[in-house]
């Protein structure tokens, strides 16, 4: 089954909204197959946003990661990475669908909450550089009465 990256960013960390953020995920069905609450590094911020390297919001993003602690998360489901991007809503706070996290929680771009990874290529080497094979295969008990 598919997994998908995410990060509860500072700003989210800052405002008391992780469990917020995490029962958003779980309710819909995504499974937690790895989870860490850490101060993220200048280097793996970098290697997180390298293919933002070079546009203008760079520097501010990569202070912005690195501001205050992060969740960072492994879901596990049926399209897993197009389910919690919808969930996540669109990248503009102000622009995503009511519901959504960005929209129901944030305003601006540089302050919107969450991270998730955009397709399998991204998501793959997203798990890799923050968890390695550091993740918990584990049987859910409500499994089949969520994947059919
Ligand atoms: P995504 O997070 O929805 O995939 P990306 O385009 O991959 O959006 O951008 C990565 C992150 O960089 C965004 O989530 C946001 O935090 C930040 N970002 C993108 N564009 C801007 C901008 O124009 N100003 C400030 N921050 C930005
Ligand atoms: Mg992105």
């Amino acid at each position: 089954m598919e997994c998908t990256f995410i990060i509860i960013k500072p700003d989210a960390v800052q405002r008391g909204l992780i469990g917020e953020i995490v029962a958003r995920f779980e309710r819909r069905g995504l499974k937690i197959v790895g989870m860490k609450f850490m101060q993220v590094s200048e280097e793996l911020a970098r290697k997180h946003y390298a293919v933002h390297e070079g546009k203008p919001f760079f520097n501010g993003l990569i202070q912005y990661i690195i501001s205050a602690p992060v969740v960072a998360m492994v879901l596990e489901g049926t399209n897993a990475i197009t389910a919690a991007r919808n969930t996540i809503g669109a990248t503009k706070p102000s622009e995503a669908a009511p519901g959504s996290i960005r929209a129901d929680l944030g305003l601006e771009i540089g302050r919107n909450l969450v991270h998730g990874s955009d397709g399998p290529d991204t998501a793959a080497s997203e798990i890799a550089l923050w968890f390695g094979e550091d993740l918990v295969n584990w049987g859910r008990a409500t499994d089949a009465w969520i994947f059919e």
